[in-house]
């Protein structure tokens, strides 16, 4: 033990400083603390940094940047959800290199792979005892097949931890005649697992549990998972229900019981353990407070709602809290368009750039980045993904493989790498001074506070930096927790200081670490106008960190110049400038950003469709008072047309001005309040505007959680003048219909 944690155990929390602080009680560290109605505030927020992660929660935190697998029927169907009726035979695996995926996530640098074993649709991707749907009634490998057998190996040999995702949505088991699910059968003791005969189980762990045939059928599963392969070090329930029948409830206190007793260090996503982060897009938010306050004892909770607020844990929320728990949050996103494979052409695959990017601020922001990889047709990850997966380890170890304040005068025990040191800091004057052999280049500061011991502490803090025989302030954010990476201009210095503003109690600190990432072109975006013209501009929220009102952007302005295509090739330097928005009649734009020292950006592509100035409504089922049809048309995605609630089917009839030989549509939901998205739907064509005959049939699955813009490619090219555009089915049993943009591709 160093003599900070000497000190903190003898004095226990010291006196207040600035802002409202908690007093000298020791009380002891808890993974969740009930409020009671004694408490005063004071109380309140000492038991809030009294509560700390559990071993496993810690070690999952420390995994920081991990793997997720999506594949299935849907790798076939090219759909992001199943309906469960698939035959399983449209599995058609060939091929299957697990050792692949594992040889990029490893050099990503990532620490663990959750794989998909069973998704909405029901089918399996191991050897079950329980059902017939999946790989063991498919071709792959003669029906002997089982995918999770072949990771489990490979993340053997290439040092990975694994982790399942179990849907407790099940499309086969509701939509078959002798499903289980929702099938009002009687709760009754049952013995897990249940024996079948001729495949006996190694372990003989017995458990018996009074439940339903789902929730059996659900437990004898996750019994195969957690014994027959791993060891499991998470367990991922999603929330996510296509559908769900006859009132099925999740006996969870028996799921919770199974899983802690057979894969004790796993930690449990969509429950107690780890949170959702609200979003699938790899959106942060600026503050991440992993100690959540809850009405009821998460301990006995049966259903954990998905926290979507942009305020969590603010010490407003704490203090009205009823109980206060320690559930992380997980940052999860695809590489590509969908979290299903589709193809190498159309599916966009997000950029070396945007995943580092998200790296910093989700693993930088109190959080664990997992990441979507999804393995090809040919049961590998594509070419594009591996690359990416590549340079963003290479990025990552560039970067924070090299800490610039080794070496350096301060405090030793945040400078020594170890998580478990730390440093108390003074409450008088609560801050940190670092000084280096010599002045560092850096754009990067990293700090850790010892959440596992003495919780979540930093509400706001400042950098600065000894410039001129001054301290300039390079950066601020607000809380800490495991880890807040800042990012700021480079400046150059030998002397650095971290300044605590607020806190809810004595700081303490573990880690401090100082890091310069290379400058790069910026990412750049598509904007998109009513009479088709284009504008390409930096994306905004990655230099969306002004920490002196400076635009980055401006600076940024000047050191680099954006090239595009409209042919669908690369865009290099001999590509022409872009210097103001460019007349694009519809198709490919391409663009990337190349700095004046030849660094080159990510490429940025978009299909634009046809410019919408001709189109007029010709019809449309009807609109409510600010929400008009004619804001589908206006090319703005924040506006929006919304229906009368009267029904699934609405539709909006356009005439697009002259013919066109369409290959795709795409629709934009809203994003204001998540109502009234189109699921399913129809598009009918006519010549005339009168007389309309059926061209195609669509469906968009997962919008609630991922309400972006999907794109629907025609099985040929539809020929028309006049399009319909009508809803069959709305998200969550909506009756009514909102459409923020339509866009058709030629
Ligand atoms: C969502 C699911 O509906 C998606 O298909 C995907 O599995 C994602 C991770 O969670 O809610």
């Amino acid at each position: 033990m160093n003599k900070s944690i000497l000190l903190t155990s003898m004095l226990g929390l010291v006196s207040i400083y600035g802002h409202a602080q908690v007093n000298s009680k020791k009380i002891p560290v808890k993974n969740t603390y009930e409020i009671k109605s004694t408490d005063n505030p004071e109380d309140i927020l000492r038991k809030a940094v009294h509560v700390v992660p559990t071993a496993n929660q810690y070690q999952a935190l420390k995994n920081e940047f991990i793997a997720f697998i999506h594949i299935g029927p849907n790798t076939f169907t090219k759909m992001e959800w199943g309906n469960g009726l698939e035959d399983p035979k449209i599995f058609d695996l060939k091929n299957l290199d697990t050792d692949q995926w594992c040889e990029a996530m490893k050099a990503a640098g990532m620490k663990k792979v959750i794989l998909t074993v069973k998704h909405h649709d029901g089918f399996v991707l191991w050897q079950s005892r329980y059902t017939k749907h999946g790989i063991m009634s498919t071709g792959f490998r003669e029906g002997k097949g089982d995918i999770l057998k072949d990771l489990t190996a490979s993340c053997k040999k290439y040092g990975l931890k694994l982790g399942v995702y179990l849907s407790p949505a099940d499309l086969f088991q509701i939509e078959s005649a002798d499903g289980l699910y929702g099938n009002l059968s009687e709760y009754t003791q049952r013995t897990i697992p249940r024996e079948v005969a001729g495949r006996p189980f190694k372990n003989k762990t017995k458990f018996n549990f009074k439940v339903d045939d789902y929730n059996e059928y659900f437990l004898n599963q996750l019994f195969e998972l957690l014994t027959e392969y791993g060891p499991v070090h998470e367990v991922w329930f999603d929330g996510a229900h296509p559908k769900t029948k006859g009132g099925q409830k999740y006996n969870y206190d028996a799921w919770r019981e199974l899983i802690k007793k057979l894969a004790p260090e796993a930690v449990i996503f969509g429950k107690e353990d780890i949170r959702w982060c609200g979003n699938e897009s790899g959106n942060t938010r600026s503050t991440e407070w992993n100690v959540i306050p809850y009405n009821d004892d998460p301990a006995g909770l049966q259903n954990f709602l998905d926290l979507t607020d942009e305020d969590l844990g603010s010490r407003e929320k704490v203090l009205k809290a009823k109980y206060l728990h320690y559930q992380q949050a997980e940052t999860n996103t695809s590489i590509r368009e969908g979290w299903f494979y589709r193809d190498d052409t159309h599916q966009k695959v997000r950029s070396t750039d945007d995943v580092f990017d998200i790296y910093e601020r989700s693993v930088g922001g109190n959080s664990t980045f997992l990441l979507n990889i999804p393995p090809n047709r040919d049961g590998k990850f594509s070419p594009e993904d591996v690359k990416v997966l590549h340079e963003v380890g290479s990025r990552i170890k560039e970067t924070y493989g090299q800490n610039l304040l080794r070496g350096a005068k301060g405090s030793k025990e945040t400078l020594d790498d170890n998580m478990e040191s730390f440093s108390v800091l003074s409450d008088k004057n609560p801050e940190l001074i670092y000084t280096t052999v010599k002045p560092v280049k850096i754009n990067r500061f990293v700090i850790q506070e010892a959440v596992s011991t003495n919780g979540e502490r930093i509400e706001k803090h400042a950098v600065d930096a000894w410039i001129d025989g001054q301290w300039k302030e390079i950066a601020h954010a607000t809380n800490v927790g495991y880890k807040r990476i800042l990012r700021f201009p480079e400046v150059t210095s030998d002397k650095f200081r971290i300044r605590i503003l607020e806190s809810r109690a004595t700081p303490i600190i573990s880690n401090v670490t100082a890091h310069y990432a290379p400058g790069r072109p910026p990412q750049l975006v598509f904007n998109r106008s009513v009479d088709g013209m284009v504008a390409i501009v930096p994306l905004k929220s990655e230099f969306g960190w002004k920490p002196h009102g400076e635009d980055i952007l401006k600076n940024l302005n000047t050191n680099f110049k954006i090239h595009y295509t409209l042919d669908g090739s690369q865009p290099t330097a001999q590509s022409p400038v872009y210097t103001q928005p460019i007349a694009v009649k519809g198709g490919q734009v391409k663009a990337v950003a190349i700095s004046t020292d030849k660094l080159v950006g990510a490429v940025a592509e978009e299909t634009i469709g046809i410019a919408k100035k001709q189109w007029k409504i010709i019809d449309n089922s009807s609109e409510v008072d600010k929400h008009g049809a004619k804001l589908a048309l206006d090319a703005d995605p924040k506006t929006y047309w919304q229906t009368n609630e009267n029904g699934v089917v609405q539709h909006i009839s356009i005439d697009l001005g002259q013919q066109y030989s369409l290959t795709a549509f795409s629709y934009t939901p809203q994003k204001e309040n998540g109502k009234g998205m189109m699921a399913k739907g129809v598009i009918k064509v006519s010549n005339d505007g009168k007389n309309w005959s059926d061209a195609e049939r669509f469906e968009f699955g997962n919008l609630i959680n991922d309400p972006t813009k999907r794109t629907h490619r025609f099985s040929k090219n539809i020929q028309a003048r006049y399009i319909t555009v009508e809803s069959t089915e709305i998200t969550g049993g909506g009756k009514l219909l909102t459409v923020a943009e339509l866009d058709f591709i030629e």
